[in-house]
Formats: structure tokens, sequence, C-alpha cells
């Protein structure tokens, strides 16, 4: 059978494109130096793959941003606002659709601690560009399907018209067939281009962007007939919307599109892909499609069943292409396993109808294993980066042509029986302990009206909160004097306890800053913490760190998961000793820290040889554990977060169920240990809760902190309906941007929230952690809140 790859990372083994992207935007690096980059990235990659054994390799996969961006550039939607007139559309026009435009037009703010400054958590701003002074605003960004990488959403309107106006992916398929390689340019398909988009169009709000397809078929078709006139054989254009809810229409659009492309170049091979997920109903529209080759996510994502389906139900006319190898994660693959499964589909099809590839573009994993210095040799023997993936498709590639690489095959079985077997992984304690988990571990001793009391009421531990009381979602303001000091004392440069002095004494001054602007609930400003993601797995059993396992989150930032390995476990108290300190400071109620159970599984690499489901509840178990000791140690309250649990949410609707069941389950299981008068918060950044808001008050927080200020508070149009019944701390300024809030603004919205909530459970906060932030803008910001909850609070009382 071929092999074939379907995108390979762009970012460089040593992150050469973010340095390079940066620099250019930091205006250190001119245009020609930073297209340089980018073609000997380019290079590499072709190169690498073409070693590794694969037959058909990937064009067009490298940006300087994000693909999806590229297809809009491609096809010339630029949104009307960046004032573009047509023609090609140029690689500044791209960055400030995706970054925003400044005023004065100047974007050189990219160096890599402005960067760190300026990313959030929640990854909500664009960091450089989500700025009240941006002249022009950037186009949003979302999440890929379900992985941890976001792109650019296209923008439609009633009068989007479209032109081939960016001559990259003939460029680059010129360019690698100069080096002697044939590739396989790929595209994001035209009805997935239209599906993944949103309008943006207020005269049509309601504008059908499907309709748009009949106009864009011509673009897509001039591109196909432009590649093939360039020597392309084989084209693969990207249909992912197969893994979600599809109606009719959009099935029908499938149809049509195909149609209309195979026909304007009938010589081209097209592959069309899907991935992420099983095909369900919309199985027999993809099977029907009149394209040379379809590609199917052939790992326990897809459904094993529903590819026996399609061996048997396959037009003869048509190649099927399995993405055995899994490309979202960083294990090795059992070849054992998957070799009788290409060899089944081979008896079926033939060796010529069948092409074996990763499930997916394995721009969701790492670059190469080759430069992992410090991982011990039988962990490492347990992994596969991008590059490891391809050499594992060819070796099953190769197996199947009758020529197997018996030593492979057997390093590969060695390998996969050490991680089965391995004592680091599977731990019979932690298993006793899951499994002895009791329904009533899940819920608080009492219910909600009676932890009020037991913690607001006159003889509980917040007895002396106020109405309205204020507060923080709990990172304050990272410094680069924190960061080089973190930075120093991880290279050995700074000693255990220097280090330790310098945070207290940071601490210390947080701490009475919060006293002095008058906050009612503190913090202690998480001044010792990384990524929050991080620094628990670093504490944590059943973890592991990489020192190059970067993957792409979004243009030019990026994220190295934890990799959960094994059976979770805490092997000593993580945070006790900063809360208990930052306790010992003051006499108002110190908030403990942590990051919720769902959070810590979405933001890491998970173990694929048991449930997601399972790996949660271990590591809520050790937050359980955690929880307790915080209360004995004289925490009243603690905030456990979650914001990621809305981004687990499966593609499709009706897996949400399910999931959300375990989901809130993990956290109640890691809140429910402690007694009715510690006071239990969790926090969320995202907005769009209206759907999940009974499994929202499920997890049975006592205090909830939300965003809500962008939208003018006009989320809580989900309380409206539904009566939350707990505490609620709508954030009532935006902590993304610069601009400091004014009293008046946040009172008003305090006023606004008032009217949905009962005022007696409503808390005053901002939206999200400071750590993004400077001093100059949180100072006054909190003054200024501390305010606006004075005057609600008067008011409130003449009432
Ligand atoms: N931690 C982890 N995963 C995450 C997030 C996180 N996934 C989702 C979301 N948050 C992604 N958001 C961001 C926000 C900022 C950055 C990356 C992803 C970022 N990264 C630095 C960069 O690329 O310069 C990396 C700096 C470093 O760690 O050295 O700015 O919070 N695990
Ligand atoms: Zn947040």
């Amino acid at each position: 059978p071929l092999t074939h790859n379907l995108g390979y990372p762009r970012i460089g083994e040593k992150r050469e494109l973010k340095k390079a992207t940066e620099a250019y935007w930091a205006g250190k690096l001119s245009r020609a130096e930073l297209e340089q980059v980018g073609s000997e990235l380019r290079r590499k990659n072709w190169e690498t793959q073409r070693a590794a054994g694969i037959d058909l390799i990937p064009s067009n996969d490298f940006t300087f941003y994000d693909q999806v961006l590229d297809t809009s550039c491609l096809v010339g939607n630029v949104p009307p606002r960046f004032g573009w007139q047509g023609g090609q559309v140029d690689l500044d026009t791209r960055f400030a659709i995706a970054r925003g435009v400044r005023k004065g037009g100047n974007n050189n703010d990219g160096g890599s601690a402005a960067a760190a400054k300026d990313a959030c958590t929640c990854s909500k701003d664009q960091g450089d560009s989500a700025d009240a002074q941006a002249a022009t605003y950037a186009s949003e960004m979302t999440k890929w399907f379900d992985t941890n990488y976001h792109y650019i959403v296209p923008e439609f309107r009633a009068d989007t018209r479209f032109a081939l106006s960016a001559t990259k992916i003939f460029d680059e398929f010129s360019e690698a067939l100069a080096l002697g390689i044939r590739t396989k340019p790929v595209i994001l398909g035209p009805v997935s281009y239209l599906k993944l988009g949103k309008v943006q169009d207020s005269q049509n709000p309601s504008f059908d962007r499907l309709s748009l397809l009949d106009s864009l078929l011509p673009v897509y078709a001039q591109i196909l007939q432009k590649l093939e006139a360039l020597g392309a054989e084989w084209v693969q254009l990207d249909e992912p919307i197969g893994a979600l809810d599809l109606d009719d229409a959009e099935r029908r659009a499938l149809s049509t599109a195909y149609a209309a492309l195979t026909t304007a170049a009938p010589k081209l091979k097209l592959l069309v892909t899907t991935y992420f997920g099983a095909l369900r109903e919309n199985l027999e529209t993809y099977l029907a499609l009149p394209v040379a080759a379809l590609h199917l996510d052939a790992t326990p994502r897809g459904d094993l069943k529903e590819i026996e389906r399609v061996l048997a139900e396959l037009p003869a006319d048509k190649a099927l292409s399995l993405g055995l190898v899994d490309g979202r994660n960083i294990w090795k693959s059992d070849l054992a396993a998957l070799l009788p499964r290409a060899q089944a589909a081979a008896a079926k099809l033939g060796t010529g109808r069948l092409l074996l590839a990763p499930s997916c573009s394995l721009q969701h994993v790492p670059v190469t294993l080759r430069n992992e210095q410090k991982l011990d040799a039988e962990f490492k023997g347990w992994l596969a980066y991008a590059e490891e993936k391809l050499s594992e498709v060819a070796t099953l590639a190769s197996a199947l042509g009758g020529q197997a690489d018996e030593a492979a095959l057997t390093a590969n079985a060695a390998a996969i029986k050490s991680r089965r077997e391995s004592p680091r992984i599977h731990r019979p304690e932690v298993k006793a302990r899951t499994a002895k988990v009791a329904p009533s571990d899940f819920d608080r001793a009492s219910p909600y009206a009676t932890r009020r009391l037991a913690q607001r009421g006159a003889n509980g531990p917040l007895a002396t909160l106020p109405d309205f009381p204020t507060t923080t979602i709990g990172s304050f303001p990272q410094t680069p004097e924190i960061r080089a000091a973190r930075l120093r004392h991880k290279r050995g440069e700074l000693g255990t306890a220097e280090y330790e002095k310098f945070i207290e004494a940071e601490t210390l001054a947080c701490v009475r800053f919060q006293e002095e602007v008058g906050i009612d609930m503190l913090v202690h400003g998480e001044y010792e913490r990384n990524d929050m993601v991080e620094y628990f797995g670093e504490q944590l059993d059943g973890f592991a760190f990489t020192e190059h396992g970067w993957v792409q989150s979004y243009g030019s930032r990026y994220v190295k998961p934890p990799i959960i390995f094994g059976d979770v476990s805490r092997p000593a108290p993580m945070t006790v000793r900063w809360s208990a300190y930052a306790q010992s400071l003051t006499k108002l109620p110190m908030k403990g820290m942590l990051t919720g159970p769902v959070t810590v599984l979405q933001w890491s690499f998970v173990r694929d040889d048991q449930p997601r489901r399972d790996t949660t509840f271990e590591i809520a178990l050790a937050l359980r554990d955690e929880v307790r000791d915080l209360e004995a140690a004289g925490i009243a309250a603690i905030q456990i977060d979650e914001p990621a649990i809305r981004e687990g949410l499966p593609l499709r609707r009706s897996d949400w169920a399910a999931y959300l069941d375990w989901a809130v389950n993990a956290f109640r299981l890691s809140a429910a240990g402690v007694r009715d008068n510690t006071q239990i918060h969790t926090h969320m950044c995202y907005s769009e809760f209206n759907d999940i808001i009974d499994s929202i008050a499920a997890m049975d927080a006592d205090v909830i902190t939300i965003e809500t200020s962008r939208s003018n508070m006009e989320l809580l149009g989900a309380f409206v309906n539904f009566k939350y019944p707990n505490e609620i701390g709508p954030g009532v300024y935006d902590i993304h941007s610069p601009r400091v809030p004014t009293v008046d603004e946040m009172v008003k919205l305090m006023r606004k929230a008032a009217q949905v909530i009962p005022p007696e459970n409503l808390w005053v906060n901002p939206d999200c952690g400071l750590k993004t932030r400077g001093w100059a803008e949180v100072r006054p910001a909190l003054a200024n809140m501390v305010e606006a909850a004075r005057i609600i609070r008067a008011e409130s009382a003449k009432k």
C-alpha cells in the first residue's frame, strides 16, 4: 500500500518558527529572513518524511500562523475592516487578520517576554491582539474540534465574494518539486471551510453561509486545475466536519462540492479526509463522494465497526486510507495489534486500493523524540512523536508488502510489553482506591442552604464577609523579576531557600496590597507557579515532563503538555505550604487555589490504556486529599478551577450527557470531602454556558466565578430561566484588556446582575486571573472594583 501523511508539525524541532515569527513582529528580522526560515523548515520536513518512508508527502501544511487563515487568504476572504483591495493577500495582511492592528498600524510587540506577559491561560485573548487600543480588531479564534489547537475563524457576509488570492499552495508545491518531491498539496475542503466559519454581518445576521458554496466552488476548481497543471497527482481535501453533527443541507453540500470538483479536475486524484471521530449518519455521504480516495480515523476515536462496514461497502472505484496510527497522542502504536487490521483491509480491498497514514495531521504532536535527552530510556521507549509515528506507518506498510522489518516489529513489541506491565504505571493501591469510591463520596455532607449558614452564618469561619464580597480569581501579575527568579531556580542558579524567600516576600506584598485596597477574600498570588497544569503535574506521581514536547496552541504560542502516563497519586501536599503561609499573614480569609481534575486532564497528553474518566477520577482523588489538607491547615475557602470543562465536550451532542456526567462527578469527588463550613469555589473562563448550565449547577460549588463582563452581563440571560442555586461572581471587568474599568461601569454591571440573581448570592470579582496584566493596571482596577462593591452594598442596604 501507499503511505501518506496528512500534515507535519511546522513549528520546527527547536521552535524555530516561533522565534522567527516573533522576531519579525518585533522588527528584528526582515520579511526575506522570515521567508527563509519558513523555506528551511519546509525542506527539512519534506526530507524527514521522505527518509521515514512516506510516499505521499503533504505540502501547504506549513503556515506562518494558521492553515484556516491561509485558506481564507487563498480564496480572498479578507474581512472588509482590514482594507484589503484585492490582488494577492500578503503576509502582513495575514498577520493583521490574526492579531488585529494597533493604532498607528505598528504591531511590533512580539518578543517572547512580551508574549508570555500577554498570554492568558484561558487563551481567550490572542495576547498580542485583543487590545482595547486596537484600531482594527482581529478575527476571533476558536478550538479546532476537540484538540488544543486554535484556528482563526473565517468571517462570512451576504456580500462575501471569492477569488483566487494567494500563490502559497502553488509555490510550496513547486518548491518541493524542485527538491525532487512530488507532494500531495493539502487544503481545507470547501464545505468544512464554510461550516467552521461564522456569519459576521450586522445587516444579515441569519444569513446561511452554506449558500456561498456556489461562488466558492469555482475558486476551488481553479486551484485544483492549477495544481494539476503544475504536475500534482494527488490533492488532499480535509473535510473533518464528518465527525460533527451535520444536517441534510450540509451533507448535500458535500455531495455537490465533490461532484463539481471531480468534474473540474478529472485527472487529479482527490483524497477526502475526515478524522477525530466516526462518521455515523454521515457515512453514506462520504462513501458516495466521487473522489479517488477516502481517509478515515481508524483509531478507537473512530468506530472500528464502522471501518468494517466501510471495507464491505466501499465503491470499487475508490481507495481507502486508514488512519491507524494515532496522530493526537504521544504513545508508540501497538503494531502487533494494528498489523492484522491493516492485513484484513488489504485482503478485502487489495493493497492497490489501500493507503496507510496517521489518523490526522501530526501538528497536534511534538516534532521528534531525537532531542529528548533527559527522559529515561524505558519511558522514552514508550513514546512516538511526529517523526517516529511516520516510521510506524512505514513499518506497517512494508510488513503488508511482504517485506516486514522484523527488527522494528520486535523492538516495538518489547516496548509495548514494557509499558503494559510496568510497575511505574500500574499501582495497585491507586486502583484499589478508585474501586472503593462510593456514591456518597460525590456529595457534600449537607445541601447548599445548610452549608451557607455554616460558612457565612454568625458562627461560620466566613461570618465577617459583607454582602457583595470582593475577591479575585487567584493569580496576580507575574512580573519579569518573578519569571526570572523561577527560571534561575529551575536552572539551579538560585538556591531553594533563597527562591522561597523571594516568593514569600512577593506573596507578603500581594497580601498587604489586597488588605490595603479593601478586598474581602484574599488570594496568595500564585507567584510560585508557572503553568497551572504543570505546577500540579510536577508534584503528582504518574506525570512526566519533556524538554521539547511543544505543540502549537495558536499562532506563535505553544504549550508543552505534561504526559499522564501512569496511575495518579499525590505523594505529599502540593499547595498547603504557600496557602498556609499566606493565611498566616492576615486575619482576612485566604482562598486556597487548585486546578480541577478535568482541566488537568484536558491540558495534558493522556494515557490511552484506560478510559479518560478513570484517569480523571484518580486526579480527583489526589485533589480531594489536597482539599482536605488545606482545610486542616485552616483554609476556609478553596477554589478548584475548571476552565477546561467545556472544552472537553464531545464533538457529537448525543455524547455530551455521558461526558458531563463523569466530568461533573470528577469535580464533585475532588471537592466533596470537606466539612459544611468550608466554602468551595470554582472558576470558568468561558462565556457560553447556557447549554451546560445544569451541569455547572450540578458541580455544586458554593461559589462560582465566571466571565460575563465582555458581554455586558448579557450572558446572565441563562440565569433568567435557570435559577442558579448557589453563590455567583459574574466578572465585573475584562482582565484581557489593559483598560482600567471605571467604578460607574462596574456598579452598572452589578445592578444588572442583581436583577437576575438574588443579591445575597452575588460576589464581586474580575472575570479571570490577573497574571497576564501589569501592576499599573491592577492597582487602580481593583481599587475601583472595591469602591463599586461599596456603592452597590449601600444601595442594596437601603432597599
Ligand atoms: N496550560 C496548558 N494547556 C493549555 C493552557 C494552559 N491549553 C489551553 C490554553 N491554556 C492555551 N492557551 C495558551 C496561552 C498562552 C500560551 C500558550 C497557550 C503561551 N505559551 C508560551 C509561548 O508560546 O510563548 C509558552 C511559555 C512557556 O511555557 O515557556 O503564551 O494554560 N498546559
Ligand atoms: Zn479565567
